[in-house]
């Protein structure tokens, strides 16, 4: 498989430019959201940004749906704990004037996205963490609630059987929300929220509620996302080399490939089994994503239509 890494290296495998028409017309406004079920928070976000909403509210919107729902084991209500049997949540939020709020460690609060947002416009901080940010919570009139759900809880007994904790999240399907939205009036914002990696340690933070790891916008050039095994994209510091690479004229699904490769690079042996993906969005409402691993996909809601795509990936056909 090495060997397939170096073939790789060579050149993008699977590599697809989506078709994303002429961007001067029509192409705003958008949002792009990471895993296929998230086409739903793709649907929150569209009603606000379909009456010319701002992007910011339309990712909080969006965000705040797989956080509510039970059936997302990765994000909010009905995420997996870690290995001693807490729920914590990880989010952030990124404005169109550069302003963040993120929260980590959280535990019993329902939308860990909207405490990022007041993070941002009510303290003079970018991140608050652990207790400190449930003190916040409270404190803006948040209820304490039970995060932990029977289906959950049982994962969790049957994962303690053993307590193997294999620290990849591989090809199988996730749902941890990175979104970017592009309003009508050209403002991009970003959103990301996750329970994290399911039976990590108590305390461990991954990549998502942080700046320019799990999510990383800047309006003069355009936003991007990450999911996967938050590790490898704290370590190279994902989101932001996507964006930088588009700042330097390359197209966003170019640029989701470069930070792709960057982490196969660095990461040989570890990236043969984990997955990690990117959705890039640039200020045109050109989009790419791309992933180390076959099964990735993601949500685009654009031109008044909502669906899910696959995305391209690096490594051969491995799994
Ligand atoms: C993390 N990146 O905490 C997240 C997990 C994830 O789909 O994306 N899961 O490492």
């Amino acid at each position: 498989m090495l060997g397939g890494i170096a073939a790789a290296s060579a050149k993008f495998w699977n590599s697809v430019i989506p078709e994303t028409g002429n961007p001067e017309r029509g192409a705003f406004p958008m949002v792009i959201a990471t895993w296929g079920p998230n086409i739903k928070a793709n649907a929150a976000a569209w009603e606000i940004l379909s009456k010319g909403g701002y992007a910011l509210d339309a990712v909080e919107a969006g965000v705040r749906i797989p956080e509510a729902d039970p059936s997302d084991t990765s994000v909010g209500y009905g995420g997996f704990p870690d290995r001693d049997g807490h729920v914590t949540l990880d989010a952030c939020i990124m404005d169109e004037k550069g302003m963040a709020g993120s929260v980590s460690f959280l535990q019993h609060i329902m939308h860990p996205i909207s405490l990022a947002r007041l993070v941002m416009e009510k303290t003079p901080h970018v991140m608050l963490v652990g207790d400190g940010a449930l003190k916040f919570a409270l404190e803006q009139g948040f209820k304490k609630e039970q995060m932990l759900t029977e289906v959950a809880k049982k994962a969790w007994e049957d994962w303690k059987i053993e307590s193997k904790y294999k620290p990849v999240i591989n090809v199988e399907r996730h749902d941890t929300i990175g979104m970017v939205a592009i309003d009508s009036s050209n403002r991009i914002a970003g959103a990301c929220s996750t329970s994290g990696a399911a039976f990590k340690m108590h305390g461990r933070v991954g990549d998502s509620p942080i700046i320019g790891a799990g999510m990383f916008v800047d309006n003069e050039v355009g936003g991007a996302a990450s999911t996967g095994l938050g590790e490898m994209v704290l370590r190279t510091l994902g989101s932001f080399l996507v964006v930088e690479e588009m700042r330097r004229g390359a197209h966003p699904q170019k640029a989701a490939e470069i930070a792709v490769k960057r982490i196969v690079q660095k990461y040989p042996k570890q990236s043969e089994e984990a997955q990690v993906g990117f959705i890039a969005v640039d200020k045109k409402g050109r989009h790419g994503a791309y992933a180390i691993q076959k099964g990735f996909n993601y949500a685009l809601y654009q031109r008044n239509e909502n669906k899910v795509y696959e995305a391209g990936y690096f490594l051969p056909d491995s799994k």
